[in-house]
């Protein structure tokens, strides 16, 4: 893994041969894994601080599910749910969050309250006003691609080459915001796994990762959980821990992947250290 660094609001993520581990804390009703187990923001506080101690780098935070189907929140709901949430885990987790969210007016809420990182699906596309508040507050984005929305994403995605159109999203996101205030160096690229692609793309995408190297930006990689695994598997999504984590060191050693988004930190976090013991030992 080529270390690379990302500059999350004055904090630099140096990314040696150790993957980054981000846990998911989700503070919805319906997301596809764990919809409605976080939506008490005391309990999804709780969560978020055991993921911590499970070993997690930076925690990302979110109000809406995008999980195929799902019904769009209007800003004032999200806001509801994920600002406590952050301001608490800003205070008591010890490291940066994230806050996943397309909307403006929740990510400025959000940096005000601490957060170091906008993790938005849309690839700061969805609202006009995102690249202004990101690079006005000097925050980290992640920049993922998404073919249509989380409504029609799934209805016969197309592509010639998806690694490749990919690549060129990717590459034009990269260009539009450096000029609107967002070096690349607060950028980290998102393939966007499961957000408008079949199976036989995702496969494709995964196999191919090694193409993003050419923009010398971290990789973060969601596929904790998601219906691919268990397309191959067969495995349900209370079970789909051991197809995560093989994807995941895949994609690492493969890869690159910097930084692994996902909802089961602690055996992440293992595999993590047991890849740069391994990779020290390289030539
Ligand atoms: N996947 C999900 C949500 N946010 N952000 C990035 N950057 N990359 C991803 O792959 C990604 C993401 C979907 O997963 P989850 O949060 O578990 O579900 P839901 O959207 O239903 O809350």
């Amino acid at each position: 893994m080529t270390p690379l660094a990302w500059e999350c609001r004055g904090r630099r993520f140096d990314h040696g041969t150790r993957p980054l581990v981000m846990g998911i804390v989700n503070v919805t009703p319906d997301s596809f894994s764990d919809g409605g187990r976080f939506l008490d923001p005391a309990a999804a506080v709780e969560h978020g601080l055991k993921l911590a101690a499970d070993g997690a780098d930076l925690l990302d935070v979110g109000g809406e599910s995008t999980r195929p189907g799902s019904a769009p929140v209007p800003a004032d709901e999200e806001l509801r749910r994920v600002l406590p949430v952050v301001r608490r885990l800003v205070e008591r987790a010890g490291m940066p969050v994230s806050v996943d969210t397309s909307k403006a007016a929740v990510a400025r809420a959000c940096l005000d309250a601490g957060a170091s990182i906008v993790n938005d699906v849309t690839g700061l596309i969805g609202d006009p006003e995102m690249p202004a508040v990101c690079a006005g507050a000097r925050a980290g984005v992640v920049v993922m691609h998404m073919r249509g929305t989380p409504q029609t994403m799934q209805n016969d995605p197309r592509y010639a080459d998806v690694s490749a159109e990919v690549g060129d999203f990717l590459a034009a996101r990269l260009a539009t915001l450096e000029d609107a205030g967002i070096p690349r160096e607060r950028v980290a690229i998102d393939p966007g796994i499961g957000f408008g692609k079949t199976l036989t793309h995702t496969l494709q995408q995964l196999a191919r990762l090694g193409e993003y190297r050419k923009f010398g930006r971290p990789v973060l990689l969601g596929v904790s959980r998601k219906g691919f695994l268990g397309q191959v598997t067969g495995r349900d999504r209370a079970d789909r821990l051991a197809g995560t984590l093989a994807v995941n060191c895949f994609a690492v050693a493969a890869g690159p992947a910097h930084v692994l988004r996902v909802h089961d930190v602690a055996a992440h976090r293992d595999a993590a250290l047991l890849h740069e013991a391994i990779a020290r030992h390289a030539r």
